[in-house]
Parts: C-alpha cells; structure tokens; sequence
C-alpha cells in the first residue's frame, strides 16, 4: 500500500501519518531517479520508471517517489507545483539515516515554482471605472498573489470595488508594482486589473495562489506533527531553483541541506524555520517580501543526536521587495530569534536590501520581545553594503553573540550597529555579552551613531580591533554620546584603527586588503571564533589577525 499523493483533496492528518509510518517496500535505498519536463532525455511521463530515458514529468512525482539514499535528478525546465508541496508527500521512515537527494545537473536551471502564467485569453472585461477605464479579470485561487505586475515591461495598476459597483483604479503610490513586485486585488476568486493603455493585460502576468483552498501557500512547507515524529528526515536540495510562495520553504521539522540553490520571489520569507537544522551553502536570496531567511527556536530544545549546528555560508541575500498588500510584516535579511543558538553565519553578501530592522539580526523581538532571543550566534567574515534602514546589525536579547571579521560599507543608516532590548526597556531583554571584533566600518552615511546601545541594553559588551573610517564618528553607548576618539577611556576600542583601509578595488566590490592597508596584523587574535577568512584562507596569516573578511597573504 502507498499514500496517494496526486490527489488535491488529500486529508494531510492522514497522509502524514501513512508518509510517516508505511514501509515503503519498493523503495530499495541508494537509485538515481529522473524528472524531465521537457523530455530532453526521452519522453516524459509520470507512469515512467523515472530512467535517464524514460522519466517522469512533474516535479510532486519526483518528490514522492524517491526514499532514503536516493537521488532525483531535475533536468532543465520548469516545474509548476499546482499545490505546496507537504512533509506528507515525502517518503519517509521513522530510522531515516540517508538522505534523499534533489539536484539539477551542473549548468541546467530547474525551477520549482508556483508561479502560473494566465493567458492573455484568460482577461476579460468585466467593468469600467468612472473615468472611463477599463477593468480586466481573470479567475484567481482565494487569496492569490499576483508577481510580474506589468505589461510587457508597462506597470499596470490593481483595480479594485467600493460599495456596490464602482469600480477604481487603485490610486498611488501603492498601486502601481514595478516588475517583480507582489499585489493583491481579490474577490469572488478572481484577479482585477486597470491597463495603463486601456487594452487586456496580454500574457505577461503571472499569479500565485498562495491561499488556495487546503494550501498552506508555501511552495515546500515541511510541517511537523505534536510528536514531531518526522524528525529524522534528511533532504539535500542542490542547485534548484524554488520561486514564490507565501513563504518559499517552511522547515519545521528533519534537516534539510539547501546548497548552490536559487531562493527567489516570496510574499513572506524565502525560507522561514524552527527546526534550527538547516545548512544553506552558496545559495542565492532575491526578491523576497519579509526576510530572506527567518530562524525561530523555541526553547532551544533537544535535537537528535548528531545533528550539526545550523550555518549559513557563501550566499548572497539582495534586492529584497515591496509587498504592495497588507500583511508585510517587515522586511530584514537573515533574521535569528526566538531563542535560538549556536548558529553560524560566514562568507555571505549582504546587498541592496532596504531593511525595517537589519540585514542581520542577532537575536530579535519574538512575541514582542523574550528574555534570551539569540544564544551564541556567530557573524563572521561577511559583507554588508547598500543596506538602507534603521541599522545594518541588531543585537537584541542576545547571549554571547559575536560579529568579527565583517565588512560594512555604503550603507545609510541610523546606525550602523544597534544593541537594543528585545522588549524595551526591560532589563530582562538585554544583551549578555556582545562581541564586535575585527570588523571594517567603511563609507557609510550613518545618521545618528557607528554604534548605538541604549542605558543597560549591553552587559560585558566588548568592542575592540575595528576599523571605524567614519564621518558621522559617534558612538551612543549608555545613552551617553561618546565621540570615536574618545572611546579607549571608556574601554573600547583601545586597539581600533581609524584610518580608511585600503582596498583592491573598492568601486568594483573588490574588498581584498590592498598592499599597505591598514587592516593588516591589526585585528585581534580569534582563532577560536574565525579559523579561516572568507575565502577558506586560515588564519591568522603573517604576524597576526587582519581586520575585515579577508587575511592579507
Ligand atoms: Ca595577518
């Protein structure tokens, strides 16, 4: 017996438990499996046995069929998810010890989306607004989201019903989406939209029901029962592309491994999880509407043994977007909250995001705010520049976490760095502890302070070994301003530098210490924290630690 899992009306609660607990007899560890949309190695078809030559089609077949130890081999192509795709649907059992594997060959793209293109047949013209436009709709899932709001590069604006039947088109700013932006315009299951040039909207939209019925909007969304009986699953993800969703991967339960992955064109976060067992190796964040990636861990429980401490290395997390529809609920870069702990984020670039809090945030503002949001986080040998928001770092309700070796430049800011309460101002909520240690603060217009820690926000905060080449040169430490001179009276900084350090070729992103920088044998010694720079050269290299992500060799 088998779980059904192509039918749209499955009872999740059952599924779950027949995923979960089947034996899948057929299901002989360690085969290579084949999912082909395009029929580039032979004809497609779900009914194949999944060869090189005869695969399968769709993407939940490939998702479906293979156990522990296999491997599923995504050829190029696109692969439409009609529906999220659901721990359920993965097979599974209670002893997993391999892991099954999804991967596109090297150099072939396969997208996994839930993006649908509605034809240019689909619009039809249901009314027109009292100044005469006219108002197109085409059917919608409840709760769809429309991406890619333009007409062949043309913005369009939504259209939406007062009382009765007049109609609008949504006024400005928030009505016109550039490309790649979210909107909304909704009701009784259909989609309205108000032509800039008068004529149908043609076939260059697509839309994601991400609130159909007895969907959870997320493209994957690996959920967990109360027992969380499905912990030991293991999922590698290798260079696949996943699009859109209301989060684009939900991780609640097993250890999922994302390595050389596309994240891109989320309503919410690309990748939202509180299983605190994920590794993201070299993958790519864009385009997403809440956070790139958004860690809760509630009481830092136990793990299964041998689960490894979750990292985020080698990825790019840019040019986050606007969700022109309520429900935004901030927009940030790598957000770590909610008590969780041990996490490592190295080697990443963090660029062009406009941030309601930080790029990067050690800790956070669970719930409105917990004592402990963030145990042992560890920053490292990153990148930040271009930010634009209130900070670039927060700190907020960490223990012990550390920011060394990073790099954050041409931002504009109100501070570069914020050590804040969780729940302002209760002392509960400090900061035990913050480290900031060998980093370079470079060209940033920073508007209120380089560093900002309210009245008793930071206990035992240890800042010393940075570069601070800055104009707006105050710090705000205890509610006092505090001016970068003067910072080694007060303890900090007694070995900063304060000269611009130099670079290979700053304009062209290349932040390699030049010859003579500065930065050079001046960082302090953390061979503890940060073995290696960022591009895998341990440290330290000549007399001592560099300041910045990178070692001078
Ligand atoms: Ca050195």
């Amino acid at each position: 017996m088998k779980a059904s899992v192509a039918v749209s009306t499955v009872v999740p609660a059952i599924c779950f438990v027949l995923a979960c607990f089947m034996a899948e007899t057929h299901a002989a560890p360690g085969r290579t499996f084949y999912v082909d949309v395009n029929s580039l190695g032979g004809p497609c078809d779900d009914s194949n046995p999944g060869t090189a030559e005869r695969p399968w089609q769709t993407a939940l077949k490939a998702f479906s069929s293979a156990g522990p130890g296999d491997t599923v081999i995504f050829r190029c192509g696109i692969y439409r998810l009609s529906r999220s795709l659901h721990t359920s649907d993965l097979k599974l059992d209670p002893s997993q010890s391999a892991p099954i594997v999804f991967k596109a060959p090297a150099g072939e793209q396969a997208v996994i989306t839930n993006l649908r293109p509605i034809a240019a047949t689909d619009w039809k013209q249901v009314a027109t607004t009292k100044s005469g436009k006219a108002i197109f709709a085409a059917p919608a899932g409840r709760g769809a989201r429309v991406t890619n709001l333009t007409q062949h590069g043309v913005p369009l604006k939504r259209a939406f019903c007062g009382n009765k039947r007049s109609w609008y088109e949504d006024t400005p700013p928030d009505a016109i989406a550039g490309p790649g932006e979210w909107a909304s315009s909704l009701r009784e299951h259909r989609v309205y939209l108000c032509t800039t040039n008068g004529e149908p909207p043609g076939d260059s939209i697509e839309l994601c029901d991400v609130r159909g019925p007895g969907a959870s909007g997320n493209l994957i969304s690996l959920e967990r029962d109360k027992e969380d009986r499905c912990r030991n699953l293991r999922l590698v993800f290798e260079n696949l592309t996943f699009e859109t969703g209301f989060h684009g991967v939900l991780i609640r339960t097993g250890f999922v491994e994302l390595r050389r992955c596309v994240l891109r064109k989320s309503f919410g976060d690309l990748l939202n999880t509180l299983s605190g067992r994920v590794v993201v190796d070299g993958c790519d964040f864009y385009a997403f509407g809440e956070s790139a990636i958004d860690v809760t861990t509630p009481g830092d429980g136990p793990k299964p043994p041998g689960t490894p401490p979750m990292v985020i290395r080698n990825s790019r997390f840019h040019d986050n977007v606007n969700v022109r529809a309520p429900g935004q609920k901030g927009t940030n870069g790598v957000m770590l909250k909610g008590g969780c702990a041990d996490i490592v984020v190295e080697g990443n670039q963090f660029y062009n995001l406009r941030a309601t809090y930080g790029a990067l945030t050690l800790g956070g503002s669970t719930s409105g705010g917990t004592p402990g949001e963030g145990f042992r986080l560890t920053a490292r040998n990153n990148i930040f520049r271009d930010i634009a928001g209130p900070y670039v770092v927060l700190f907020a309700g960490s223990h012990d976490c550390r920011l060394v070796n990073n790099l954050i430049c041409n931002s504009d800011v109100t501070a570069l760095i914020s050590i804040s309460f969780a729940k302002s101002p209760d002392p509960a909520t400090a900061n035990l502890r913050p480290l900031v240690q060998n980093n370079i603060f470079y060209r940033n217009t920073v508007k209120r302070a380089v560093m900002s820690a309210p009245r008793g926000a930071a206990t035992d905060l240890v800042m010393d070994h940075n570069l601070i080449a800055e104009r707006g040169n105050i710090c705000l430490l205890d509610d006092v301003e505090v001016p970068l001179k003067d910072l080694p009276q007060r303890g900090y900084q007694t070995h900063g530098v304060n000269q611009p350090p130099l670079f290979r070729d700053f304009a062209r992103h290349d932040f390699h210490p030049a010859k003579g920088s500065p930065t050079t044998d001046r960082g302090a010694d953390l061979r503890a924290l940060v073995s290696h720079d960022a591009d895998g050269t341990p440290r330290p290299q000549g007399q001592a630690f560099d300041i910045g992500p990178f070692e001078q060799r």
